[in-house]
């Protein structure tokens, strides 16, 4: 498996950012309004729910003490390379997801199987059950990113420009799927009987109208919000992944906080992962109609087929050996 970032640059890169915080924001006295901008980098859209419960939840609890600067469409960073701008001092927030952290911590590729999560419920209580303590404080500690708390994005389906009916993996045998750029999300692509073709998502809408790609995957408010459903012609309703994201925040420009601002920002996180959630779960309950209304075939497969395969896939998959022990198991025990 590649890791994009070798460990020993990352600890490096997140000690020099201590150090720049340090300079920005004194480091004796409490950080102020005026010393503190959260810049936040990531390819979402504006319109994305998560993006929309950042700006309108997120910021207003935080104004007090920093203000929030989101960049959108990737302006600021390009797609996977917030994590490093975070630990090198670059940047404050982003919203990152396993696949990234699987690049340099092999264990978090556990989150990136197919059909793990059961819903955004499920997601929530395994964040908060404790049993990822562990993962998250050597993301704290080696790479100076902390995990603030867990954004519902929502079940990815197969969205396809072709018109060929899909029923079961077999059926996507030479199909052209982009995936995101990393080895985790190009084996889940595979996973599912396609042929996994990297693009960042801010070119996913030129691929799919060009044909340099067959189709893509993402939740149906992603197809919405990104317009997906004007270059494609049907979405196979495989819900091969719950995916989430963490939103990311420099441990740095943490540990300059004071309590009570550390408090208000992991309140407000928490809240705006909740009001984002809440709104995307809507959305995906009524946007199977609207891209029919807009003459898409959108249809439930056989949803058996592929959850055998993908999961048939993944135990037997090298990243299954950097699994910590038994956490399996506790993911599903998890109610
Ligand atoms: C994508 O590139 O398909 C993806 O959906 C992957 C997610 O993890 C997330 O990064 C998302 O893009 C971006 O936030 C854009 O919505």
């Amino acid at each position: 498996m590649t890791r994009t970032i070798a460990r020993r640059t990352m600890v490096g890169a997140a000690l020099g950012a201590v150090a720049t915080v340090a300079v920005m924001a004194g480091a004796a006295s409490p950080a102020s309004a005026q010393e503190i901008v959260l810049r936040l980098s990531s390819p979402a859209t504006p319109t994305d729910q998560r993006a929309v419960a950042l700006t309108e939840v997120f910021a207003p609890a935080v104004a007090d003490f920093a203000s929030f600067e989101p960049h959108w469409n990737a302006s600021l960073f390009r797609q996977g390379t917030e994590l490093e701008a975070i630990a090198r001092g670059n940047l404050e927030m982003s919203i990152t997801s396993p696949q990234e952290l699987a690049t340099i911590f092999p264990e978090w590729s556990i989150f990136t199987a197919g059909y793990l999560h059961r819903d955004a419920a499920h997601q929530v209580a395994v964040f908060q059950s404790g049993i990822m303590d562990e993962m998250k404080e050597r993301v704290e500690d080696e790479l100076g990113v902390k995990l603030l708390t867990v954004m519902y994005l929502g079940r990815r389906h197969v969205n396809l420009r072709t018109d060929q009916r899909v029923e079961t993996p077999d059926d996507l045998a030479g199909v052209r799927l982009r995936m995101p750029g990393t080895d985790a999300w190009q084996f889940l692509g595979s996973a599912l009987g396609a042929n996994p073709v990297p693009i960042a998502f801010t070119e996913v809408y030129t691929a799919l109208q060009t044909g340099a790609v067959d189709g893509q995957d993402n939740p149906l408010p992603t197809v919405r919000d990104s317009k997906f459903y004007e270059v494609t012609e049907q979405i196979v309703l495989t819900s091969h992944l719950v995916d989430l994201n963490y939103l990311a925040f420099s441990k740095a420009v943490w540990d300059e906080l004071t309590p009570d601002q550390q408090a208000t920002v992991q309140a407000a996180a928490d809240e705006a992962a909740e009001v984002g959630r809440q709104r995307q779960l809507a959305l995906e309950d009524e946007l199977a109609d609207y891209f029919r209304e807009q003459g898409l075939e959108v249809y439930e497969p056989d949803l058996e087929a592929f959850r055998a395969r993908v999961q048939e896939a993944y135990l037997a998959s090298e990243f299954a050996a950097d699994w910590p022990e038994g956490m399996l198991e506790q993911i599903n025990a998890i109610q």
